[in-house]
């Protein structure tokens, strides 16, 4: 058992980054059942999120999306989220809701289209310059329907030039983390469709690029462990869109498909002593909230995902090191599992509590009035949802 003192600290300070998008409404390609009280701003997001922190303590700032969160002065919108007790986090770009990219963005066999991606992108670092934030997520929804519809090769070369071009775009502190996706919205190939293919992009680039590990982004059956411990061990795990995958892109509450997958997960963040802010893993949410209420769901994202951390960091490791080393296999399981089984809880109630927090953050929530307040405010003006 590790020394409990020293897992509650670790806990108080492990953050957790919300996405702006998942206050918003949203559904799937069937329908987006509206909710009363969505922000109609990136400005009311802000301070949807600034109410998760204040339940949670531990999720001091929200990623925002270009041109979901649009507005006229930047630095105005960091003051604000600021003077709500957040930041302004990761800048994502957005290079995949525009006619132009049919046939896709930085991939595009068309140069005016290619220039087009590319001129948002760099877009997107003025941003993060306006907002100081460090990092700039790319997902590129680039791809190909059919056999013989682009030459595989020349769309790598096309990626390699426009991320080399960001790239070189980015000040001394910023980063640039690249996700992937195995498929979806292409069905044939996808240009940047594993880890594999992110690392060697980003190792072409230089060391502050760096691979995003979306949970929901995987076949069926990926160890998705083993991928963060390689890319840990690389030192190029940037972060994660954290979320659940049932069957692909489901993008529901992290931890609600396979809680113990993400403590499997985060095992090994634990064993690379990756939890801690300046270990420079971003550990970021990527949801929708299609049928729920959105703050709670946050909330409970939240906790869901402190959850598995609190179990990983009950691990006890020199026990775990001794079974594995005498090649004992059932005793090495049982390690594993006996911190997996824990009620950690108690445990978070009690982190909360010394962080002079409730300790149950939905209840505290659902007694704030909050979401009653924005209902009755909120009238007029249009939802925020999927779409600029
Ligand atoms: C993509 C990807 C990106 C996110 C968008 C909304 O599938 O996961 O991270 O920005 O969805
Ligand atoms: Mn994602």
């Amino acid at each position: 058992m590790r020394n409990l003192a020293a897992v509650k600290d670790t806990l108080k300070n492990h953050q957790i980054e919300l996405p702006s998008w998942a206050f918003g409404n949203s559904g799937t390609r069937f329908k987006v059942f509206g909710q009363p009280g969505v922000p109609r701003t990136p400005y009311e997001k802000a301070d949807d999120a600034a109410q998760v922190h204040a339940c949670t303590g531990v999720a001091p700032s929200m990623a925002v999306h270009i041109p979901w969160d649009k507005v006229d002065d930047y630095a105005d919108l960091a003051a604000h989220a600021r003077n709500n007790g957040i930041r302004i986090g990761t800048v994502n770009a957005n290079v995949f809701q525009d006619d132009d990219y049919k046939l896709g963005s930085v991939c595009n066999p068309d140069p005016k289209v290619r220039k087009k991606a590319l001129n948002h992108l760099l877009e997107c670092v003025d941003i993060m310059d306006a907002t100081g934030s460090q990092d700039l997520k790319l997902w590129f929804a680039d791809g190909t329907n059919y056999p013989g519809q682009d030459d595989i090769a020349a769309r790598q070369d096309r990626l390699a030039e426009a991320l080399a071009a960001v790239y070189q775009r980015l000040g001394g502190g910023q980063r640039m983390l690249l996700e992937y996706k195995l498929f979806e919205p292409s069905f044939y190939t996808t240009d940047v469709p594993d880890w594999g293919t992110a690392l060697l992009h980003c190792r072409a680039l230089g060391p502050r690029a760096m691979v995003v590990v979306d949970t929901g982004h995987h076949a069926p059956g990926v160890n998705i462990e083993f991928i963060v411990a390689l890319l840990l061990g690389a030192g190029r795990l940037g972060g994660f869109d954290f979320n659940s995958r049932f069957y692909a892109d489901d993008d529901l509450m992290a931890g609600a498909a396979d809680p113990f997958g993400l403590f499997r997960i985060m095992h090994e963040v634990v064993k690379a002593g990756a939890l801690a802010p300046e270990a420079g893993v971003a550990f970021m949410l990527d949801q929708c909230h299609n049928i729920e209420p959105k703050i709670p769901a946050l909330i409970r994202s939240v906790m869901n995902v402190q959850e598995a951390a609190a179990k990983a960091l009950l691990v006890d490791l020199g026990a775990l090191r001794a079974a594995q080393l005498s090649g004992d296999v059932l005793a090495a399981n049982a390690v594993l599992m006996d911190a997996y089984n824990t009620d950690v809880r108690p445990l978070l109630a009690e982190v909360r509590e010394e962080m002079g927090l409730d300790p149950d953050p939905v209840a505290a929530y659902l007694a704030s009035g909050y979401g009653e307040k924005i209902i009755s405010e909120r009238k007029g003006g249009s939802p925020a949802g999927w779409g600029a």
